[in-house]
């Protein structure tokens, strides 16, 4: 059986991932609808050697569609989830329009794919940062998580394709003298902007009125929901750096007893889909360039605290439009159509 696959934002930063990732692995893809807002109706863009043309979203894009992904941001996604599931669609949603929803499933393969049975039409894919902490704090569930310190470093690229070319804008800006360079930084809408290029930016989206961005909040909630622990302390602060591709994240994990770190190192050693990159004397550690086009998360700087035997440091790298967005989204779409067959 083949299935006719819709991308809905196919012109976007993660679409564009979502459609080569299709292509990489041995989903039975038959048809493939691209769409996109009229702004972009009429772009080709090539598939397995064929030239396709994005089209712009109307309700009739959804008729035959066995999966639709998503990822054109949070109202177009409100808008259209429910008209792709009227005709029939099962949707995987990258925005955050629905992961809070309590019927729907909010699903990372590694951890949680058991959830995916209760899905009534949508399946929420989470957010990039929140993938790749829970990918590794599921590994490590079984020493018992108590508390999560987490400060991001994350790549100008979750902000989509816009900040990917404002950040090279404002490095050319900058390097030819002129000063005081600002585009879409922080976050595009507000009018507030501070210069990214060469610059570190300790605020990802919006504050909200706890004084926490919806970034970091969706750290606590999504991870919570995830995990199915909805008491894990969760501590965050997110931060924009002025890196193209591959969210970055030093986190402090508390147990509820004191653990030995050899053994931490062998749980991600041997977990799905986790690279353990730790070996000091050859100076190798987990960074963004490393994580680049892989959909893997990568872990390392592996290190008791130096007072408290219960807690543990970790490094945690993963490319954001891979495992943080399109990846995720196609593995969620490859267990719908295991458990289908
Ligand atoms: P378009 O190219 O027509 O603007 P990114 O995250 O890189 O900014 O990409 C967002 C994607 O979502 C793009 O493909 C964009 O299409 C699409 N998009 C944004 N708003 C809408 C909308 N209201 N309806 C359909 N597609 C949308
Ligand atoms: C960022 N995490 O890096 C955001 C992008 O909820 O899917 C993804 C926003 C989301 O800016």
């Amino acid at each position: 059986e083949r299935y006719t696959i819709a991308i809905l934002g196919a012109t976007g930063a993660v679409g564009r991932r979502m459609l080569s990732t299709l292509e990489r692995r041995g989903v039975p893809v038959g048809d493939v609808r691209l769409l996109a807002s009229p702004r972009s109706a009429g772009t080709r863009v090539s598939f397995r050697g064929q030239e396709l043309e994005v089209e712009a979203v109307r309700p009739e894009s959804f008729d035959g569609v066995d999966l639709a992904l998503f990822s054109a941001g949070a109202s177009a996604s409100e808008t259209w989830a429910p008209i792709a599931v009227e005709r029939g669609a099962i949707v995987i949603d990258n925005s955050s329009a629905f992961r809070m929803h309590d019927d729907v499933p909010l699903v990372v393969p590694e951890v949680n794919a058991h959830a995916l049975r209760q899905h009534r039409g949508i399946i929420a894919n989470p957010n990039c940062s929140t993938i790749q902490l829970v990918v590794v704090l599921h590994a490590l569930r079984e020493f018992g998580l108590e508390h999560v310190t987490i400060s991001t470093y994350q790549a100008v690229s979750g902000m989509g394709q816009r900040a990917i070319d404002a950040l090279r804008e404002e490095v050319r800006r900058t390097e030819a003298g002129e000063r005081d360079v600002t585009t879409v930084f922080p976050v595009v809408k507000q009018d507030h902007h501070v210069p990214m290029a060469f610059n570190v930016i300790p605020q990802c989206d919006i504050f909200l009125e706890n004084g926490y961005t919806k970034e970091e909040m969706k750290l606590v909630n999504e991870s919570r929901k995830i995990l199915e622990l909805p008491s894990l302390r969760v501590t965050p602060t997110a931060v924009r750096v002025p890196v193209l591709y591959g969210h970055a994240e030093s986190v402090a994990v508390r147990f509820r007893e004191p653990v030995d770190v050899q053994q931490v190192r062998e749980r991600l050693a041997n977990a799905e889909n986790v690279v353990l990159v730790d070996d000091l004397a050859a100076c190798l550690y987990p960074h963004p360039r490393m994580a680049e086009d892989h959909g893997e998360t990568f872990v390392g700087r592996v290190r008791q605290d130096l007072d408290d035997p219960r807690s543990i440091l970790l490094f945690i790298v993963a490319d954001n439009l891979l495992k943080g967005a399109a990846w995720n989204a196609v593995q969620i779409a490859e267990k719908l159509i295991e458990m289908a067959g």
